[in-house]
Formats: C-alpha cells, structure tokens, sequence
C-alpha cells in the first residue's frame, strides 16, 4: 500500500471539550503522522466553500454554523492507506451506527457534531490540503 496524506479537522464540539489530544492519540497510535497541524476559526464562508458538495443538502446551513461556531483543529496526516486508514479510525458519520473504539463512537455528540472529519478520497484529500494549508507547512 502506497504512502498517503489525508486531511483531517478535529470539529468545534471536540475543540471545546479539550479533545484535541485524545483524538490524535487515537491517530498516533494507529501509525498515522500528524505532518503538519493548526488550530484556526473558520468564517461561516470558508466553512460554506469547504462543504460546498454538501450545498444542496437540508444540514449543510446548520453544518456551516457549526464549523465556524469555535476553533477547529486542521491537520494533515501521513501514513500507509491514510486515506481508508483514517475513516476506519474515525468511524461511521452518525456516532450510532460507528464501531467500538472509533472516534465518533468515543466522542461524538450527534451525527451533526461528530469530532472529526476525514477526506473520503485521494482527490478530496489533495484539494482540502491545498484549500487550508501551504506546501512550506507540510514539514513531514
Ligand atoms: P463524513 O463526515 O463522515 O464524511 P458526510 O461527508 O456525509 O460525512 O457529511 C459531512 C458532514 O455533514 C458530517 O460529518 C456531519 C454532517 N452531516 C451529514 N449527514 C448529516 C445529517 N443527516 N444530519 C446532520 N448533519 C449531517
Ligand atoms: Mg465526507
């Protein structure tokens, strides 16, 4: 399996719970690197153009709300299969249906406020990189 990087935010409902640390335990310790990593506060915009695949849906205005509404935590991370990787860890979107020991079934308060998000996709990944970060601040 080829070495990836995948893009990651630790959601403003993990953010205000001092979560930060847990879930990147949860990264660390499945051999996932955290290669680079800021804590910023979108505006309802940014939030709105990075979910804009998400436009035509009933959530996507609570969503925008929701991801604007206190820091969040954006990170690239490297590893083997990052990608599928990173999904598995982070488990399934609605903490209900996600397995034991996954993030979302740790830490997630609601499908809509579930933690994390994760690129679903080799394409998605590259875009959100590039759409939060520089390539001088992916130090590996
Ligand atoms: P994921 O974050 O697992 O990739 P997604 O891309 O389908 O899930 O949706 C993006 C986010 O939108 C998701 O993390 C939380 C929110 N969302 C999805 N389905 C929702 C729903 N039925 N009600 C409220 N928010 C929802
Ligand atoms: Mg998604």
């Amino acid at each position: 399996m080829a070495l990836e990087r995948t893009f990651s935010i630790i959601k403003p409902d993990a953010t205000r719970r001092n979560l930060t640390g847990a879930i990147n335990a949860k990264f660390e310790e499945a051999g996932l690197r955290i290669v680079a990593q800021k804590r910023i506060q979108m505006t309802k915009a940014q939030a709105g153009k990075f979910y804009e695949v998400h436009a035509e849906r009933p959530f996507y205005d609570e969503l925008c709300d929701f991801m604007c509404s206190a820091p969040v935590v954006v990170q690239v991370l490297e590893g083997e299969g990052a990608i599928a990787k990173n999904r598995e860890i982070m488990g399934a979107t609605n903490p209900a249906d996600a397995a034991p020991g996954t993030i979302r079934a740790e830490f997630a308060e609601s499908v809509g406020e579930n933690s994390v998000h994760g690129s679903d996709a080799p394409e998605t990944a590259a875009v959100e990189i590039a759409y939060f970060f520089a390539g001088l601040e992916l130090v590996g």
